[in-house]
């Protein structure tokens, strides 16, 4: 299979800065989509893969965890949605002449677009210890490998489990199983560093962590809060939801820094009306400085408080505040409004950069309506005070009784498309001692009861030496966590990583020191076992659970899927010679359940509430929707019963002198990890990632101008982390406030900084200068892969 993919590294003196545009999708979406479907699968392979993404009968897509109208359009996907697609059904392969010809430490000087455009890896793959090279290795030989370091272990803790949020329902319940039949809840996910702070606070005060709107709410709220969210890029098809919302007469705020372009314009390219026309989506903007929402969604509960008042209403109601939902459902109103008394408004137009006019007539916004949805995404959960800014937005919906009515609610839009599903599944280090004592009674043992180590705790044991056994369900880890070279030498004192991978990546070249590759199923692939083809099952952002196949011949004939890899895992390590359960370890049989995924759904709906009928509920197209108490029936199953009301000291981010904020982000191109190509079209950046975007008044004040080549570096508690070769582009951004993209821009998050209660890295508030670039020459403007 001849592979075009690219010989080099993305060029960086290639970049060139365009205006930014203002308006999103339209034509030029649809051909870039295609452009890269053809590039990757050619024509016939296109048609007969994009055809079936978010099918009735199809695969769900993985581009992100947007929900599927129960209407579906031909085409149910999108520029991005495409993107993923080819990015996995590509004809490229990673065969293993392709390790024997090139080294680890030649593919460690590649950069992240480079390795993924070479293909899917088709065998099992080792690097012996000391070795060069990886080399193929038979599957039993590799399982083995694995079951050996876990016989081996002091204590179960010394083996770590990562998932990232594609893996299916079924792949990840029968993993969460193994992991505590071993004896750890060392389960850190890509979740740690995604919504965990949602999940944080939305348990803490609602009593669980999902988002209570439906699509259809959405489609039929008063007003619509769109914070540190792109759209655009990252959940395209909630435009058309946002577009059907304004039709229907709502109106759209958006917070962001920055002025992204979906947010202000959708072109919908599945209407002629849309390509011609399009929709004006965003009514306000509020350009609001990085950390600023807490002091914003403070303010606005200062600005209702004052409307009661002054004797004032909201819609449907005689006073502002739903007085009776309060009463019968709420506790603790009293200390928060005692708590925003205290708050100045000159902080609040300090922490948020808004001017009062904006501030107000955001106020008389939330006045009118009377059903308010709140959407938002990582620009709100990677701050060190995420958690209290959320618990803040949700005191601000609770004033006016917004959760569990209709058109109204939280709406923590997910990244991954199955992250919600593993969390439900038991993907966590903490899980409630009510799952735990359901799974051993299922399944006859004890699971530990100790909580395991999420994402950070994971990188800190590994640094100190605690841990023998790296696992990766998917995901990239070294690239998608905090601190690069932190991450990187804390692999690195390991005695065996092992990453299960359908794409190459710096997680197979950051290893311990001996290696794993075992390639993996993707959810575009035919899943064939003993009793047949299988399905399997993911859950969307707003708790749809419905099933994906896959139609598509796999990538090569040695990938095991990923159910496959852990049951024949778990037979090995938990069953004697003649295949019985060994003593303490869970009662499952392992190779049926391999052999007939509807066994697995029979344990998941034994185990996990919501699931009754699992199995005849998915023949249903669209699947079912997993109950939510405050949305099904106002109930909120907090320790009190009740929703809480939370106060929060106000908390926002100071820029210190020659200092700026920067938030790392991700540009229409890629997928996380995942370079798909070199250009962000709407912020006008082509041919290059390695940029900052800094506000014009600070490039100035710094001594630099537009075009200047520079390093990060960041500062943290005394310590400094360097990026190398970033260019400067002016950019509509606040002052003090700047951006680069993820992942280039990790090795700038310190390992310690993270959000309190939730854990999740700081990535959108890492304290940098700008330093005028060390390298200077011509032949060193183009970087190394990984950052130093
Ligand atoms: N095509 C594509 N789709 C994806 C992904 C992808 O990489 N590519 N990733 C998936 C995943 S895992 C996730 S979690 C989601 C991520 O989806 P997003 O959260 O949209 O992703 P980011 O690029 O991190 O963008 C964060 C946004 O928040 C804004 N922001 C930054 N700081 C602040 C702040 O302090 N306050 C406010 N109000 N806004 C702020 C930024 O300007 C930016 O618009 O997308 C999912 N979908
Ligand atoms: N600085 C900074 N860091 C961040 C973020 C940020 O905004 N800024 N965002 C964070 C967020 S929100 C997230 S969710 C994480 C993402 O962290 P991860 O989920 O770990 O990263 P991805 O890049 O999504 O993982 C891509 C890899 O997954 C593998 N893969 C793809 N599909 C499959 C599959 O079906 N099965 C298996 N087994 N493997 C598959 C491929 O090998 C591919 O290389 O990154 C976090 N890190
Ligand atoms: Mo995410």
């Amino acid at each position: 299979m001849a592979s075009k993919a690219p010989r080099n590294n993305i060029d960086e003196s290639q970049l060139t800065v365009s205006k930014p545009k203002t308006k999103a999708v339209g034509i030029p979406a649809v051909a870039n989509a295609l452009k890269i479907s053809l590039e990757q699968m050619g024509p016939l392979r296109s048609v007969q893969t994009l055809m079936a993404v978010n099918q009735v009968d199809g695969f769900d897509c993985m581009g992100c965890a947007w929900p599927e109208h129960e209407k579906r359009n031909a085409a149910e996907f999108c520029e991005n949605g495409a993107k993923a697609v080819a990015e996995e059904a590509t004809r490229r392969r990673v065969s293993p002449e392709f390790f024997a010809r090139y080294s680890v430490a030649d593919l460690k000087t590649r950069d992240d677009y480079w390795l993924g455009q070479q293909g899917r890896l088709t065998h099992p793959m080792v690097l012996d210890e000391g070795a060069t090279h990886y080399r193929p290795i038979g599957w039993d030989d590799a399982l083995e490998l694995i079951a050996q370091e876990l016989r081996d272990m002091d204590h179960p803790d010394q083996s770590v489990f990562y998932t990232s949020g594609r893996t299916s329902n079924e792949a990840a319940f029968v993993y969460q199983l193994l992991v505590r039949g071993v004896g750890t809840n060392n389960l850190p996910d890509c979740s740690n560093m995604c919504h965990e702070s949602s999940g944080s606070a939305l348990v803490e005060t609602i009593g669980i962590g999902k988002g209570s709107v439906s699509l259809k709410d959405l489609e039929t709220a008063s007003l619509i809060f769109v914070a540190g969210q792109n759209p655009g890029t990252n959940h395209p098809r909630m435009l058309s939801a946002l577009e059907k919302a304004k039709k229907n007469g709502a109106a759209i705020v958006s917070i962001n820094p920055l002025p992204e372009a979906g947010l202000l314009h959708f072109e919908n390219p599945q209407t002629i009306a849309g390509t011609l026309v399009g929709t004006q989506l965003t009514d306000d903007f509020l350009q609001i400085r990085a950390g600023g929402d807490q002091a914003l969604f403070q303010g606005l509960g200062k600005y209702l408080l004052d409307a009661e008042r002054a004797g004032r209403n909201t819609p449907g109601l005689s006073t502002v505040f739903d007085h009776d939902f309060i009463r019968q459902q709420t506790v603790g109103l009293d200390s928060y409004l005692s708590q925003l008394e205290q708050v100045e408004w000159d902080d609040i137009v300090e922490a948020t950069g808004l001017t009062m006019e904006q501030i107000n007539a955001t106020g008389e916004r939330l006045l009118a309506s009377g059903s308010t949805i709140v959407c938002w995404a990582m620009g709100l959960t990677q701050h060190k005070h995420s958690v209290p800014t959320l618990r803040d937005v949700v005191n601000v919906l609770l004033l006016q009784g917004n959760i569990g009515k209709p058109g109204a609610g939280v709406c923590p839009v997910r990244g991954h498309s199955n992250v919600q599903g593993d969390r439900t599944m038991g993907i966590f280090e903490r899980m409630p001692d009510a799952f735990h004592d359901r799974l051993d009674q299922e399944f006859h043992f004890r699971s530990p009861r100790a909580h395991g180590y999420d994402t950070v705790a994971a990188i800190r044991a590994m640094r100190d030496g605690k841990v023998r056994l790296f696992v990766g369900m998917g995901g990239n880890f070294v690239r998608a966590a905090p601190d690069s070279d932190a991450t990187e030498k804390a692999l690195a004192n390991t005695r065996l990583t092992v990453q299960i991978s359908t794409k190459l990546n710096h997680s197979h070249l950051s290893t311990g020191k001996r290696a794993l590759i075992l390639p993996t199923l993707g959810r575009t692939e035919r899943d064939t076992q003993r009793s047949g083809d299988q399905r399997v099952t993911v859950e969307d952002s707003m708790s749809a659970v419905h099933a994906s196949r896959g139609r598509l011949k796999p990538a090569s004939e040695h990938l095991m899927s990923e159910v496959a890899i852990v049951c024949n895992l778990a037979h090995r390590v938990f069953t004697d010679a003649d295949g019985h359960p060994l003593p303490g370890t869970p009662a499952a049989d392992w190779l049926s359940l391999r052999d007939d995924y509807s066994l697995i759904r029979e344990h998941i709906e034994a185990v996990i509430d919501g699931f009754e009928n699992f199995e005849e509920r998915i023949q249903h197209p669209g699947g079912f929707v997993l109950p939510h108490p405050p949305r099904d029936s106002r109930e909120f199953k907090t320790p009190s019963g009740k929703a809480h009301f939370t106060s929060n000291a106000l908390e926002y981010l100071r820029v210190p002198p020659g200092r700026l904020i920067l938030q790392t982000l991700r540009s229409h191109d890629q997928y996380n990890t995942t370079i798909y190509g070199k250009d962000d079209r709407y912020r006008g950046i082509h041919g290059g990632r390695r940029v900052v975007l800094v506000n014009e008044a600070d490039v100035t004040e710094l001594g630099y101008a537009d075009g200047d080549m520079v390093d990060l570096v960041s500062e943290f508690r005394g310590t400094e982390r360097r990026a190398e070769n970033f260019r400067i582009v002016s950019y509509s951004t606040p002052k003090g406030c700047a951006a680069a993209y993820y992942p280039e821009t990790n090795v700038l998050v310190p390992l310690d900084s993270v959000a309190d209660t939730s854990g999740t890295p700081t990535s959108k508030s890492v304290v940098v200068r700008l330093e005028p670039a060390r390298i200077k020459t011509a032949e060193n403007q183009v970087p190394a892969a990984l950052p130093h």
